[in-house]
Formats: C-alpha cells, sequence, structure tokens
C-alpha cells in the first residue's frame, strides 16, 4: 500500500474541501436539525462529505468509508482500509462563529490509526500525522508532548458534564473542576484534540462521541505520545460511540487513578 500517497491525496483534498467551507461563508447556509434542536447540520456538512467520498471512490475504490452524514458505507468492522471523515466537526460553531471548527479525517488499516489530519478552515491550520513518521502544524513539526502534573494542568471539557446529566454522576467531575488550574471548552472535538497535541490544553474529556469526531485525533496524539483511551481507560474500537479522555503521558494515568476510579463511565 502506498501510504505516502494516500497522505498527499489526504491533505490535497482537505485543502480543497476547506477552500469550499470559505466561499459557503458569502452564500445563505440551509440548517436543519438531526436528533434534536440542538443537533445541527447544514448543507455544507454533506457537500463537504459528498466531495470526500467522490474523491476516495474515484481513487480508491477499495477502500471503505465511514462518514457523519451517512454517506458512506455502513460498517460492521475496520478490516481494510477505512476513511473516517467529519466533513464539519464543531457544526453549531461554524453556523454560529463561522470559526472553531473543523474538518477530521482519519485513515484507519485494520483498525489501527496511519493517517490523522485536522484542518482548522478558517486559520488555514492544517494539524497533520502519519503513523511513525511524526505530526506537524502546517509544515512544522510538533513537538513531543510533555509532563504536567493536575494543578498545573488546563482541561479541556464541556459544562454540561459537571451539570447534572443523564450520562454521569456530576458529582464526580468536581474535584477534577476543581483541582485543575482552569478548564476550557471550544466545542469541537477534533480542535480540542489537536490543542491536547501541541499541548495548549493538557487533557480532554468528552462523554459521547462517535469515531470521526476522535478518529485523526488519536493518530497525531498518540504520534507525540500523548495517550487516548476512554474514560475507563480502555482503547477506543473507533467503530461505536463511546467516552473519551486525551491527555498528557503521566497525567493520563494520574487523572485516572486519582478522579475517574469511581465513576460509572
Ligand atoms: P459535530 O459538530 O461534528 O456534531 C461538541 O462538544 C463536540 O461533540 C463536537 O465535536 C461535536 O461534533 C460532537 N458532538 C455533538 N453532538 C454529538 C452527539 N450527539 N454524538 C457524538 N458527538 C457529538
Ligand atoms: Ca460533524
Amino acid at each position: 500500500m502506498n501510504w505516502e500517497q494516500i497522505y498527499s491525496h489526504a491533505k490535497e483534498w482537505v485543502n480543497d474541501a476547506g477552500a469550499k467551507i470559505r466561499l459557503s461563508f458569502d452564500k445563505t447556509l440551509n440548517i436543519q436539525t438531526k436528533s434534536n434542536a440542538n443537533d445541527l447540520v447544514t448543507n455544507m456538512d454533506k457537500e463537504i462529505e459528498q466531495f470526500f467520498i467522490s474523491k476516495i471512490r474515484e481513487v480508491y475504490p477499495d477502500h471503505k468509508i465511514m462518514g457523519e452524514e451517512g454517506f458512506g458505507d455502513t460498517l460492521g468492522s475496520l478490516d481494510g482500509i477505512v476513511w473516517l471523515i467529519d466533513p464539519i466537526d464543531g457544526t453549531m460553531n461554524f453556523i454560529h462563529q463561522q470559526r472553531n471548527f473543523a474538518i477530521s479525517l482519519g485513515v484507519y488499516e485494520n483498525g489501527v490509526g496511519k493517517i490523522g489530519l485536522i484542518y482548522d478552515v478558517v486559520h488555514d491550520e492544517l494539524y497533520h500525522a502519519s503513523r511513525g513518521n511524526g505530526a506537524y502544524l502546517n509544515d512544522k513539526p510538533l513537538v513531543p508532548i510533555k509532563e504536567t502534573p493536575v494543578k498545573e494542568s488546563i482541561i479541556a471539557l464541556n459544562a454540561t458534564w459537571v451539570m447534572e446529566n443523564h450520562r454521569i454522576d456530576h458529582n464526580l467531575m468536581i474535584p477534577l473542576v476543581r483541582d485543575a488550574r482552569g478548564t476550557r471548552s471550544y466545542g469541537s472535538a477534533a480542535l480540542e484534540m489537536v490543542f491536547v497535541a501541541a499541548g495548549r490544553v493538557d487533557a480532554y474529556l468528552s462523554m459521547r462521541l462517535s469515531p470521526w469526531d476522535v478518529a485523526a485525533g488519536a493518530v497525531i496524539i498518540e504520534e507525540l505520545g500523548g495517550i487516548v483511551t476512554n474514560l475507563r481507560g480502555e482503547h477506543l474500537n473507533f467503530l461505536s460511540q463511546d467516552s473519551l479522555f486525551a491527555a498528557k503521558p503521566g497525567l493520563h494515568q494520574s487523572i485516572l487513578k486519582d478522579y475517574l476510579k469511581e465513576g460509572k463511565w
């Protein structure tokens, strides 16, 4: 398999897709809801996913595709080469802010992440990695992730997990929020993961994400020595929804041991 060629195509298509999204800012968006009133999708989410699918099908007809908007394949396994695509991660931000969203593209082989690209379209910043070949922000290499204690860490998490919710006992999150130096919430899992990769935040926690939200970020973070699991500390399967806990090495172990151990995740 020519991974260099796949990497190069992925970068080219992500750049082209970003250009299409930038052009869309001057046009009227068609906004619809999905599972609930706050679960939004636009014509651009669908168009960009279809753009990737048409390119992949043309050049790599034997590859499989898992895309958020459902234009790809229905997969029961990650056998073979699978592209995991979130055409716009942070759709609510895309609609309300025209920033703080990203394109997320992961390429996996038999369930192992080989290539990850996360494109911050508005800032023209492409975070990318291919397994074993380093991670980059545009052309600049990202440095390996350093360790940080909880009391000096900035933790990305959504405020909804610290108020009463039906997924976890929110009281379990309070000590972590109290002990950390600070918390942040950006509204795009892909961006929050590359912020861990770039050392801008030290950990990112979410109670429920889909494979396309995290597939690319996991490749980039792991390439830099960071740890990506669910909140129970288990490997992700990239086939079903799960919680997410991405963090610096050391910090990942101490948060799991000291804060998450009693959790019902
Ligand atoms: P999206 O914009 O592609 O839907 C917001 O905190 C983050 O969680 C975004 O990355 C968003 O991705 C994701 N997200 C929002 N609702 C979700 C849901 N119901 N299931 C999984 N991920 C979701
Ligand atoms: Ca999306």
